[in-house]
């Protein structure tokens, strides 16, 4: 099946919002709150390469395996979307200092916004459960998608602070980090809101039921297994491509090195490192200067860290690939059943990216 297309989702965004912005004014709200709302809204939620929000539409239009109906279209891009608004970045930015996002200055940085920034976040979020309230309410599957959403904000903030104290800024100590450490900040931080969501969303809309009798694992367990790890993937892309990607091709500026950040990089650095590259990497690791941003740069180069990024690129392919072979699956259109393409289309979509 294609994939959704993205200019129909932009569009069903462009309802949302209003829809949004209406709610709000409908509470008495004078102008000018509208109009923030509305610019909070408008700067922080479309603009991004929406690979979550798709992933619903895709995943939604895969189970059904047949074109969707205008009002099924709807609800998919509804909670596509809601995944889309997550908080997350806009207040990540804040705690990481970050520059830009989506070749923007990020929002707390503008001068008229600063902290507000923090209600701000608060609000996108909130925005989910006004939507999850207006076009779900009545649907027999409506808790368990509320549950969803309630129940991986708490394991990305559970991810975000094993991410924060695991780097404070300032207290550099490099035999905290670990892979072992780093994959658990991933998961958390990462996998569950950007591919679990997602996915776990289309198969609620879908009707996918909890347990089949007929299979070792339920269909959310199953999707589960697969998920965490392709989201972990995902997080190692983004924390290669913060040392080694184009910000102009990213729309943000890697700050991992300078913040100190217990990224897959100095893990993997740290796991070869001789003696006196990892002296260069315990003095200039997390430090705020240039200098010392270049030297930790040139160690991650003389280790090959690209080559052994590549490596791992391919034999994490691999070893998805044979996982989501082994899923067990349903007919197409069957209700409740597992398609492999729901996983095969999200790996595809993220394999080798460069953004
Ligand atoms: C990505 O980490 C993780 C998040 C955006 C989760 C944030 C969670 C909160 C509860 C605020 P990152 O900092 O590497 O992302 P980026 O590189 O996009 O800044
Ligand atoms: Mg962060
Ligand atoms: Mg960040
Ligand atoms: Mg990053």
């Amino acid at each position: 099946m294609a994939a959704a297309p993205t200019a129909k989702f932009e569009e069903a965004w462009l309802v949302i919002q209003d829809e949004l912005s209406a709610l709000f004014a409908g509470q008495g709200m004078p102008k000018e709150a509208v109009e923030w709302y509305t610019k909070n809204l408008d700067y922080n939620v479309p603009g991004g390469k929406l690979n979550r929000g798709l992933a619903v539409v895709d995943s939604v239009q895969i189970l059904k395996g047949a074109e969707l109906t205008d009002d099924e279209y709807r609800k998919a891009a509804v909670l596509g979307w809601c995944v889309e608004l997550a908080y997350f970045l806009v207040a990540d930015d804040m705690m990481d200092g970050s520059i830009t996002r989506r070749s923007q200055p990020c929002w707390y940085r503008l001068p008229a916004v600063g902290n507000i920034a923090i209600n701000d976040a608060c609000m996108l979020h909130s925005a989910v459960y006004r939507l999850l309230k207006v076009y779900f309410k009545h649907e027999p599957y409506y808790i368990d998608v509320v549950e969803l959403f309630l129940d991986t904000t708490y394991q990305t903030e559970s991810g975000q602070l094993l991410d924060l104290i695991t780097a404070p800024e300032g207290h550099v100590d490099l035999s905290k980090f670990s892979l072992r450490r780093h994959q658990l900040i991933v998961t958390y931080k990462t996998a569950y809101y950007s591919f679990y969501l997602p996915v776990a969303l289309a198969m609620r809309m879908s009707s996918v039921p909890e347990n089949a009798p007929s299979q070792k694992i339920g269909p959310y367990k199953a999707a589960l297994s697969i998920l965490l790890p392709l989201g972990e993937y995902f997080q190692v892309q983004d924390d290669f491509l913060d040392f080694a990607g184009m910000p102009e091709q990213l729309g943000k500026i890697g700050t991992d090195i300078i913040v100190n950040k217990c990224s897959w990089c100095i893990n993997t650095a740290l796991a070869v490192a001789s003696d006196a590259q990892r002296k260069i990497l315990d003095e200039n690791y997390g430090r705020k200067g240039a200098e010392e941003e270049r030297r930790v740069k040139a160690v991650f180069e003389a280790i090959g860290l690209r080559e052994r990024y590549a490596e791992y690129e391919r034999e994490v392919y691999e070893k998805l690939s044979g996982m989501i072979e082994a899923i067990p699956e349903g007919k197409p259109g069957e209700i409740g059943g597992l398609r492999r393409e729901v996983f095969t289309v999200f790996l595809d979509k993220i394999y080798r990216r460069t953004k």
